[in-house]
């Protein structure tokens, strides 16, 4: 079989036209302002709100801290239910607050946070549930309203998989208390890194604004012990050339996914995921599910066996975040508290998926899956 003189990357970022960029960063230069809330800043945040059909939206310098400041903002304390099977920030997150973090299971359609897992999970001492909408697909929103208005408890989605998802053509982002995005350079839309945290009303945006500022009100007024995590004017600039061209990429992406289905369809002991009714997809990751009985190769030989071909597909999200040194010692931590998630973290491969794949690679990758 055909070996590929490059090496293919489960992901590969896209990047604006240079010319483009270089005028933008032209005008950076003349007019000096770096940083700040500066004036491409303030128009990124206007049209990306524009473009994912949600109110009020805050730039942040990553993910990480967009999550750490929605816990900030809606001073979550306590214990937070959420899922094991996402990439280790989303926990990471709960830590750096001083929350605990209590793990439930997944459920198996999706691999999202189980709602009735969740409900089971709820102490005394619960604040909030914090469950990731993984690979882009939607959680079971209406249920984990109903379970946060019953309980009194907040709901924070990371969205970082979900750039420009919608159900029923509203943004999955207006569900829940608070939604983060991802921007960092492997997701669908990139600013090289950033994040954002997309908020329901505009007292809700003036707070998060402060805490991403060291907490500033004004010149003097320090109204929180905020952070740092205000995206820069070159980010924000690369930022509004990418809305220009997310459209299409998402487009390409789909046609991925299309072809990767049409070819995989029935290979005995193979599983993909399938869009849904009624949802806009972002085609963020694409999943495979490798059943070892009936395809008679584990998921890490089929995994070496790519990587010989200089392919490289990755196993997100193995190992769960409940087994890394920092929190396996929790109770809900447990394997038998996590079953389904313990079996999709040892069957899961995520295959190259990104607008500039050629059709050659993705003929490759499926020969091999094929010739196993
Ligand atoms: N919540 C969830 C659910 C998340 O998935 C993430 C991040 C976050 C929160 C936190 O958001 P951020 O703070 O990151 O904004 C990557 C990303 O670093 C991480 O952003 C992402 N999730 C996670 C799922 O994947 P790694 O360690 O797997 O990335 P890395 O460097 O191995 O990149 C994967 C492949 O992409 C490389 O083999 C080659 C290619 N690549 C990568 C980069 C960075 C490029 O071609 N160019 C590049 O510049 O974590």
């Amino acid at each position: 079989m055909d070996k590929l003189n490059k090496p293919v990357y489960v992901t590969q970022p896209d990047l604006p036209p240079l010319e483009e960029f270089t005028d933008l960063l032209k005008q950076i230069w003349d007019n000096k302002i770096l940083t700040n809330n500066g004036p491409f800043h303030q128009q990124f945040e206007q049209e990306l709100a524009d473009y994912l059909g949600v109110k009020y939206i805050s730039v942040f310098t990553n993910g990480t801290l967009a999550l750490m400041t929605a816990l900030q903002a809606l001073r979550i304390t306590g214990e937070v239910i959420t899922t094991p099977y996402s990439f280790v920030a989303t926990t990471h997150s709960l830590w750096w607050n001083n929350i605990k973090p209590v793990f439930a299971d997944i459920e198996p359609d999706f691999f999202n946070l189980d709602p009735e897992k969740v409900e089971a999970a709820i102490t005394p001492q619960t604040t909030a549930i914090m469950p990731v909408h993984v690979y882009g697909n939607p959680c079971n929103v209406e249920r984990f309203q109903q379970i946060a208005d019953t309980y009194g408890l907040k709901l924070i989605y990371d969205a970082a998989h979900a750039f420009g998802v919608k159900i029923n053509g509203n943004s999955i982002l207006n569900y829940g208390d608070l939604s983060i995005l991802s921007f960092h350079a492997t997701k669908v839309f990139n600013t090289i890194e950033g994040g954002a945290i997309i908020s329901p009303d505009a007292k809700t945006k003036k707070r998060i604004d402060f805490l991403k500022n060291f907490g500033f009100a004004d010149e003097t007024t320090v109204i929180a012990p905020g952070i740092n995590a205000k995206m820069n004017e070159v980010q924000s600039a690369y930022g509004l050339l990418q809305l220009k061209y997310v459209d299409d990429c998402i487009e390409k992406r789909k046609e991925i996914a299309t072809i990767y289905r049409e070819q995989l369809n029935g290979i005995n002991g193979i599983t993909f995921l399938e869009d849904i009714v009624g949802v806009d997809h972002s085609y963020s990751y694409f999943p495979i599910l490798i059943d070892k009985k009936k395809y008679g190769t584990t998921r890490d030989q089929l995994y070496e066996k790519l990587k010989e071909h200089n392919i490289f597909g990755r196993r997100y999200f193995y190992p769960l975040i409940s087994q890394f040194p920092t929190y396996r010692g929790l109770t809900s931590s447990r394997t038998e508290n996590l079953p389904v998630a313990t079996q999709v973290a040892e069957q899961v491969i995520c295959l190259p998926i990104y607008p500039a794949l050629d059709s050659r690679s993705i003929d490759i990758i499926v020969s091999i899956i094929h010739s196993i």
